[in-house]
């Protein structure tokens, strides 16, 4: 096994078991000897988190561990997040984006977030636990042509009701497509409540946003490769949020 494999490994491992000084080390080691700090991140850091949840589903896991992982990751994407540049290309779109109120996981937006930088969209994070009041402040403020809300846990889902009720009511449903996503939502539920898209993933987050573009009449290249190399401000958020959730847990 080359270094670099080893060092993934390594970075799984450690991540897993939430040794923040390791990872940060490693991920150090990898970025000097060359490493795609994006393999890094899905290769290693990600399937971590993965395999967190499920050992948290098994109950071998519980709420500490996945804190102590979630900063073990984070140190690794400190060292990540200044090497992400942004691409300086003119943007595909304007995307707000946010955890819906009463949930506070945010990974899969932020990754959603940098790859939607990395194709070009101009992104407007609203963070966690965001009320459908603020949301529609900040859609009168930003107007953008797409909104994303994210949920993680089955009792925040219905909140993508609510937000697409509260558009309605403020006259805004025709202004944007709505599009969702989060661990727990299937196709059938994003329909169900009205939205007009649903990404499993980051990169087909992205494949969604173009989609809608297109269906509200921008000229877009669907079939462009939608790898990120940009991503500065989204990994920068999402460090700051989890290093804000730890802070509340050592309180
Ligand atoms: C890390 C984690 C936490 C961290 C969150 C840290 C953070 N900053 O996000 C902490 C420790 C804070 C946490 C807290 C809790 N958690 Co938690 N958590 C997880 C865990 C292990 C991983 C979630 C994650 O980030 N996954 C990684 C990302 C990459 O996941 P992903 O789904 O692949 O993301 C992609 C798609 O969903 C999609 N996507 C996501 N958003 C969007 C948005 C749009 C617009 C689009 C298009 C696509 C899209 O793209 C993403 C990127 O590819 C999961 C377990 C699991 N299996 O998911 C539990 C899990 C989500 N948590 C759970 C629970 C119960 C909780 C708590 C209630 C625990 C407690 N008793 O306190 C609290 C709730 C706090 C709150 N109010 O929100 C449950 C939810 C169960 C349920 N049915 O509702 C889970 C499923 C664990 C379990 N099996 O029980 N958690």
């Amino acid at each position: 096994m080359g270094r670099a494999e080893e060092i993934k490994k390594e970075l799984y491992d450690n991540t897993l078991s939430g040794r923040a000084p390791i990872t940060e080390k490693l991920t150090k080691e990898g970025i000097e000897l060359g490493m795609d700090p994006l393999d890094i991140l899905f290769d290693a850091l990600i399937p971590a988190l993965q395999e967190v949840g499920r050992l948290f589903e098994i109950g071998e896991y519980f709420v500490p561990e996945m804190m102590i992982s979630a900063k073990a990751m984070q140190r690794a994407m400190a060292i990540l997040q200044p090497i992400l540049g942004d691409t300086g290309v003119e943007p595909t779109g304007k995307v707000l984006i946010l955890t819906v109120k009463g949930d506070v996981h945010d990974i899969g937006k932020n990754l959603c977030i940098i790859m939607l930088e990395g194709a070009g969209f101009d992104v407007i994070d609203m963070g966690v636990n965001v009320s459908p009041e603020k949301m529609i402040d900040a859609i009168k403020e930003h107007q953008p042509q797409l909104v994303g809300f994210s949920a993680f846990l089955t009792t925040t889902m219905p909140f993508f009701k609510t937000n697409i009720e509260a558009l309605e009511e403020a006259g805004l449903r025709d202004k944007v497509k709505v599009m969702v996503g989060g661990a727990p939502i299937t196709s059938e539920y994003a329909m169900s409540v009205g939205a007009d898209g649903y990404g499993p993933d980051a990169s087909q987050s992205v494949r969604l946003a173009k989609r809608l573009m297109v269906e509200m009449g921008y000229d877009i290249d669907l079939d462009e490769n939608v790898k990120p190399s940009a991503g500065t401000s989204a990994m920068r958020t999402a460090v700051d949020a989890v290093e804000t959730l730890m802070k509340k847990a050592e309180e």
